[in-house]
Parts: C-alpha cells; sequence; structure tokens
C-alpha cells in the first residue's frame, strides 16, 4: 500500500483522521470568574474577550467548551488546567468528552 499523494484516496488507503475531543470546564461556587478567564488565555490561547465569553458561558449554563482537539493534545490541556488549578487552590473542574 502506498500513499495517493494529493489525491483523495478510496477506502483502503484511507489514513482516517484522529478522533476529537472536546476539552470543558464545569461551573462550580469558588473559582473567581477571573481565574477562570486567566486559564482561557493561557492554556487555550483565547483573546480576554473570547474567554469571558467562555467562561460566562460555564458561569450561566454548568459547562462550556474551551477547544476541540486530538486525544493526546486534550489529555495533556486536561492535566495542565486541573495541575494549575490546584497550585491556585482552586476547585476548577477541567474534563475532555469525544466529539
Ligand atoms: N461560578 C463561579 C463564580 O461565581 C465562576 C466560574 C465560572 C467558576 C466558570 C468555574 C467556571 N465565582
Amino acid at each position: 500500500q502506498h500513499d495517493d499523494g494529493v489525491e483523495l484516496a478510496k477506502s483502503p488507503t484511507r489514513v482516517k483522521p484522529p478522533p476529537l475531543y472536546k476539552v470543558l470546564l464545569l461551573n462550580d461556587d469558588y473559582t473567581p470568574m477571573d481565574f477562570v478567564v486567566i486559564v482561557l488565555q493561557q492554556f487555550f490561547s483565547l483573546d480576554r474577550e473570547r474567554a469571558t465569553r467562555v467562561m460566562l458561558k460555564v458561569h450561566t449554563e454548568g459547562k462550556g467548551v474551551c477547544g476541540v482537539f486530538p486525544k493526546d493534545i486534550a489529555a495533556t490541556k486536561v492535566a495542565q488546567v486541573t495541575d494549575f488549578s490546584r497550585q491556585h487552590q482552586h476547585p476548577l473542574q477541567c474534563v475532555m468528552e469525544e466529539n
């Protein structure tokens, strides 16, 4: 089996795109809003306006999507956000789910 280059390969030779995972933040009663905005800016490269929008969605709806990534990257984000939050003694929960 060889790679077809620019052509769209048929099923026997097609390489499947990696499954994507949503990374979500969950609401809680204790984590400061400003801290959540910082997390979204630092770990998900959102500008302040987009980060604020996602934070408010999590706050009002209970959860919100931070981004969509391949599995290993999503898992790293979850671990980094969880570590960072615990270092700052906040209970913020970050989870991933298959898209
Ligand atoms: N609900 C938190 C508060 O009122 C803010 C928050 C937003 C926490 C998003 C977690 C996620 N301080």
